[in-house]
């Protein structure tokens, strides 16, 4: 499988992430989206014609939508898949359309309202905030199962990129819980602005 990869890109980390941690081995092929803006060039465009990254390449199948991505990454690893996921991936969109943009206006100079998708990401927080404190009253950790899924991994990288965008995580214990939790995994890696957890792993 090919991964149409920019290092910086949260939508481009879960997917990376996902692979890493599922144990499968992704063909990194590194496209230079700044400066370059070479995602919108004339050959990334036939292979996407909405001009974006990621792309996944399996053979003759070419998926431009993380979600698609993270679902189908899930055929090798049935596990990290659960009931519940979906709501989970449409809401890590909406956290892309927030939190993602207002990072991207901070770090790469993009256009956006910046009030308004800061905001918009408040209230996304606040929702998993309070998801992920009712899990904790279950005495679980993750979003959707006992154990990590796509839903975890579709929501975690533009969350841990807030501050990036100028939105604080001070106020949100439960999730600053989980983060910990996601980034001390087993096979766990990092991006740039998400380093990893040691402290959580158990002596052996
Ligand atoms: N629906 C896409 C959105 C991914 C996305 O937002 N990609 C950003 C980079 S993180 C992008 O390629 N933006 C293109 C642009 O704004 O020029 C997905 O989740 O895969």
């Amino acid at each position: 499988m090919i991964l149409y990869d920019y290092v910086l890109s949260a939508s481009c980390y879960k997917i990376r992430l996902m692979a890493a941690l599922s144990g499968q081995t992704l063909e990194l092929k590194a496209v230079n989206f700044h400066p370059a803006r070479a995602h919108k060039s004339p050959e990334m465009l036939a292979l996407n014609p909405a001009g974006t990254l990621p792309i996944l390449q399996d053979g003759d199948l070419i998926l431009t939508d993380s979600a698609d991505m993270l679902r189908h990454l899930t055929k090798e690893a049935p596990g990290w898949q659960a009931d519940g996921d979906e709501p989970w991936l449409r809401f890590a969109a909406d956290l892309n359309l927030s939190l993602g943009m207002a990072r991207l206006y901070d770090v790469l100079d993009y256009a956006a309202d910046i009030a308004a998708v800061r905001r918009d990401g408040v209230t996304q927080l606040r929702q998993l905030e309070a998801h992920l404190t009712e899990r904790r009253f279950d005495g679980e950790i993750f979003l959707t199962a006992a154990h990590p899924t796509i839903a975890d991994i579709a929501c975690f990288p533009n969350t841990a990129l807030a501050p990036d965008g100028g939105v604080s995580l001070d106020h949100y214990p439960s999730i600053r819980l989980w983060m910990r939790a996601v980034r001390s995994l087993p096979g766990f890696i990092e991006m740039p602005g998400i380093h990893r957890l040691h402290e959580l792993e158990m002596p052996a």
